[in-house]
């Protein structure tokens, strides 16, 4: 069989589905148009019922030896993952099994060991998911956190290509609209369909941008990179040990202690957070300590929020260079309240500081329901699915500028045909989201369904 354009042979693959390692059963999958044949060097005769489990024996028919009992069922294309032809074979977690299986399978002719995403591959292929919804389905097997697998299920499902197509065909429809006219050349389109037209380009326009500035599924996929930042020995390491319920920095009474950045993921009430603890800052003669301190103001530069950390000690006095950073994405901390007691609303640069011990565990609680309260603004998990990959904002922001030059386009009282351009890569820049790009398939859609009655 060959592939239209390719001309390589479509071949029939195989891999494992499931984890690798021991297990106490594996899965194992065969998609392509051997697949039951290759059922059938397995050793397993007969028909089986399409999406029906059967224990079976699978066997090395070239040295009649037995390779494991396994459950085997059959999904014919196109109902399958893949749209092709599907085995799946469910068979006992063993190393030893498992690569007898596969160079068994190896060794058949017309068939191989997948690629890595080969399968998802073909599923795009074949039109079963498209990009987001394959992006999707990989968000939901990295998903660590409740509301993460939320959003990439709902994404794998495709809610949110479901919104990008529609305003792909709705710029499209525009387009075909613009190609009856051209169509008809002596006919120039009235003033006040002109004017609907670019009002309803208008409107995309802001609805796409309100799409793109909610950065809640980027960063509820990504997590929310919190920094801890603050002077030398105020306990900013004994506070990470503590919220990440490891000892994954060295606490030391030596002021200079941490020198790297260390980093650490949190899931806090269901939300991902990435949380970063940072050399102490000061001035130092040390090479690598300064260099600490240059990654540690780097890190809470770039972070979503700042826990900036202050020791009781130095009240009322507070160090000036953590106190400089304090902005409204920070959380302001004086710990060691152990050792001294401070009055009740210390505020630092005028935020209301938390006062904590992170030894002694005093107020941790306080700590983390802020922690839980700043994370949730930040990503709260939307009605409407929002946008989770950089790939996705560049490509809206194409189709904003694309949409932009038709409205100049059409003011400018510039030839329909040119200002149809510009539609057209808006349509593209979108379909290349979801990877349907076919402007001229959808517009003889559109077309088909056009009564122009001339
Ligand atoms: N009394 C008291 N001591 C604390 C508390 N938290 C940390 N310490 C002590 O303060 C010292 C410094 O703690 P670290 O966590 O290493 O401080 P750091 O901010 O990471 O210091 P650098 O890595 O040097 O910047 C250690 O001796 C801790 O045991 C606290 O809540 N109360
Ligand atoms: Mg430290």
């Amino acid at each position: 069989v060959l592939a239209a354009g390719s001309w390589k042979p479509i071949m029939t693959i195989f891999a494992l589905a499931s984890g690798k390692g021991k297990a106490g059963v594996s899965l194992v999958r065969i998609s392509g148009q051997g697949a039951l044949a290759a059922l059938k060097s397995l050793g397993v005769e007969g028909a089986l019922q399409p999406r029906k489990a059967y224990l079976k024996s699978i066997k090395n028919l070239k040295n009649n030896e037995v390779i494991d009992e396994a459950l085997v069922t059959y999904f014919p294309a196109p109902n399958s993952f893949t749209g092709e032809d599907v085995i799946e074979i469910c068979i006992h977690g063993s190393i030893a099994v498992l690569n007898n299986l596969f160079d068994y399978l190896s060794s058949l002719e017309g068939l191989r060991m997948a690629e890595a995403g080969e399968f998802s591959r073909r599923a795009f292929e074949n039109g079963k998911l498209d990009l987001t919804q394959i992006e999707g389905l990989a968000d939901l097997i990295d998903a660590e956190t409740a509301a993460q697998s939320k959003q990439a299920l709902r994404q794998m499902q495709g809610q949110l290509s479901k919104i990008y197509e529609n305003w792909r065909f709705e710029i499209i429809e525009i387009l075909a609209f613009i190609e009856a006219y051209i169509d008809f050349p002596d006919e120039d389109i009235p003033q006040n369909l002109d004017i609907q037209m670019q009002e309803k380009v208008a409107k995309f326009i802001a609805e796409i941008e309100t799409h793109i500035s909610d950065k809640s599924g980027e960063r509820l996929r990504d997590g929310i990179v919190a920094t801890i930042i603050g002077a030398p020995n105020v306990g900013k390491s004994t506070l990470i040990n503590l919220l990440a319920k490891r000892d994954i920095a060295i606490v030391s009474e030596i002021a200079g202690t941490t020198r790297d950045s260390i980093e650490t993921h949190l899931d806090i009430a269901g939300f991902p957070i990435c949380l970063i603890d940072t050399a102490g800052l000061r001035e130092s003669e040390d090479k690598i300590e300064r260099e600490g301190v240059k990654r540690a103001l780097e890190k809470a530069e770039n972070a979503d929020l700042k826990i900036i950390v202050f020791d009781a000690a130095e009240y009322p006095n507070f160090n000036r260079d953590a106190a400089k950073l304090i902005d409204e994405n920070s959380i302001v901390l004086i710990n060691k309240i152990d050792a001294k007691s401070l009055p009740d609303d210390v505020k630092i640069n005028g935020v209301s500081a938390i006062s904590i011990s992170a030894n002694k565990n005093i107020n941790i609680n306080i700590l983390k329901d802020k922690l839980k309260a700043e994370v949730e603004s930040r990503i709260q998990l939307s009605e409407s699915p929002t946008l989770t990959r950089k790939r996705h904002r560049e490509r809206l922001l194409e189709a904003v500028k694309y949409l932009h030059k038709f409205i100049t386009a059409r003011q400018s009282k510039l030839p329909i045909e040119l200002c149809a351009e510009e539609l057209r890569f808006a349509a593209k820049a979108i379909g290349k989201i979801t990877g349907r790009i076919d402007v001229e398939d959808l517009l003889d859609k559109i077309f088909s369904s056009f009564c122009i009655g001339k």
